[in-house]
C-alpha cells in the first residue's frame, strides 16, 4: 500500500518506500571519507554502471553535485556557457560565482535545450581581453521548460559543438530518469553526451537524501575531492545510500505512472475554462496559468489547500508535480474538486 502524499509542489517530497526503511535498518556501514563504507561504494559503481561512466561519486544534493561537477572541469576566472532558466544559473545561490570564481554566459534556450549554433557563437576566442569558455552545462529534463526530455539527437548536437571547441559538458540530470523513460531510451544513451553528468536520488525515485556524479575516473577524483571540501565527506554514509540503492533498482521504471499522471492532470485541466497549460506535458511536471480564473498563485494554493493538497504559486504560473504517492485515482478526485470550485467562481 501506498503512503498518500497529496502534494503538487515537485518530486522532492517524496518519502521513502518501506522497503527503503528495511535497506535503511539494514545497511552495512563503514567510513566513506576512507572509501570504506560497502553500501556507498556498491551504490557508486550501480551508479555508473547504469549511465555508462567509468567512476560514480554520492553527493548530499542536486546543488552540491552540480557544483563539484562544474569545478572538476573549470578553473577560476573561467566563462561556462549556461542555458538562461538552467536550475544551476537560476536556483544554486549563485555558487558558481561565490564558490567557482566563474562568469556565467547564459543563451536562450529552445524549450530549454541550447541550440548548437548558440554554442558556436558563445565560445570566447583567443582574444587576450577575454575569459577562457571552459564548459557547456545542460538541463535534462529542463525544469523551467516545462520538464521536457532533451532527446539523443539534441544531446549529440550540443556535444560535438561543444567538443568541437575543446569545452567540457556537463548534465544536470535531476531528472534524467525521467528524460529516460519519457523518451524510451535508456539512460547511458543520453548519459554518454556528459563530461559529467549529476542526477537526484531524492527526486521522482523517492530515496530521502542525496545525488550522484558520474563520469571518468578522473573527473571523480577531482569532484570527490571538492566534495570535501565542500563539507560533503559523510562518514557511515551508507545509512542515506542504501535507499540509493532501493531507488536505482525499483523505482525508475514506475516514472511512466507519474507521467501518465501528469497527462490525467493535464487533460483534465485543461477542459476548465480560465486554465491554460503552458507546455507540452511530456514528463511529471504540469505548468499552468491560472490568471484566466480571476485568480492569484495565493487563491490557487487555497483552493487546493481546501480539497486537501498542496501546491505553490508566488504568481499566477503555477507548477504541478506528479510522483510517488500520487495515484490516478487521487488525480480524478483532485479534478472532480478543483472542477467544482472553480465552477463556483
Ligand atoms: N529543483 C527543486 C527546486 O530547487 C526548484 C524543484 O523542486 O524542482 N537541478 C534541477 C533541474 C533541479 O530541479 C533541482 C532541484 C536541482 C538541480 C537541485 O537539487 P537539490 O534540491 O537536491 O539541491
Amino acid at each position: 500500500m501506498v503512503e498518500k502524499n497529496l502534494d503538487f509542489r515537485s518530486d522532492t517530497v517524496t518519502r521513502p518506500t518501506p522497503e527503503m526503511r528495511e535497506a535503511i535498518y539494514n545497511a552495512v556501514v563503514g567510513d566513506d571519507v576512507f572509501g570504506e563504507d560497502p553500501t556507498v561504494n556498491e551504490l557508486e559503481a550501480l551508479a555508473a554502471r547504469m549511465l555508462g561512466k567509468e567512476a560514480g561519486l554520492f553527493v548530499t544534493s542536486g546543488t552540491q553535485g552540480n557544483t563539484v561537477s562544474v569545478l572538476a572541469q573549470t578553473s577560476r576566472g573561467d566563462e561556462i556557457i549556461l542555458e538562461r532558466r538552467s536550475h544551476i544559473y537560476l536556483n544554486e545561490v549563485g555558487g558558481l560565482a561565490v564558490i567557482g570564481a566563474l562568469m556565467s554566459r547564459t543563451v536562450e534556450g529552445e524549450l530549454g535545450w541550447i541550440r548548437p549554433e548558440d554554442i558556436r557563437a558563445s565560445v570566447r576566442g583567443s582574444n587576450i581581453h577575454h575569459a577562457r569558455t571552459s564548459l557547456v552545462c545542460v538541463e535534462n529534463t529542463h525544469n523551467t521548460a516545462g520538464g521536457i526530455p532533451l532527446t539523443v539527437e539534441q544531446m549529440k548536437a550540443d556535444w560535438e559543438a561543444a567538443k568541437e571547441h575543446d569545452l567540457g559538458v556537463h548534465i544536470d540530470g535531476a531528472r534524467i530518469f525521467n528524460a529516460a523513460v519519457a523518451l524510451g531510451v535508456e539512460v547511458n544513451e543520453l548519459a554518454q553526451y556528459g563530461d559529467t553528468v549529476q542526477f537526484c536520488l531524492s527526486k521522482g525515485l523517492s530515496a530521502p537524501v542525496g545525488s550522484m556524479v558520474v563520469g571518468t575516473e578522473e573527473l571523480i577524483k577531482k569532484a570527490r575531492k571538492y566534495r570535501k571540501m565542500l563539507g560533503g565527506g559523510m562518514r557511515q554514509a551508507g545509512i542515506i545510500a542504501a535507499p540509493g540503492i532501493v531507488a536505482l533498482k525499483r523505482m525508475v521504471d514506475r516514472l511512466a505512472d507519474d507521467h501518465a499522471n501528469a497527462k490525467l492532470l493535464t487533460d483534465g485541466l485543461g477542459r476548465i475554462k480560465g486554465i491554460k497549460i503552458l507546455y507540452p506535458v511530456m514528463t511529471n511536471m504540469v505548468y499552468i496559468d491560472v490568471s484566466g480564473l480571476g485568480w492569484t498563485g495565493r487563491e490557487w494554493v487555497e483552493a487546493c489547500a481546501k480539497l486537501g493538497w498542496k501546491s505553490r504559486g508566488y504568481t499566477p504560473v503555477i507548477r504541478l508535480v506528479t510522483h510517488y504517492g500520487i495515484e490516478g485515482e487521487d488525480i480524478e478526485a483532485f479534478l472532480e474538486g478543483i472542477t467544482d470550485l472553480v465552477s463556483r467562481i
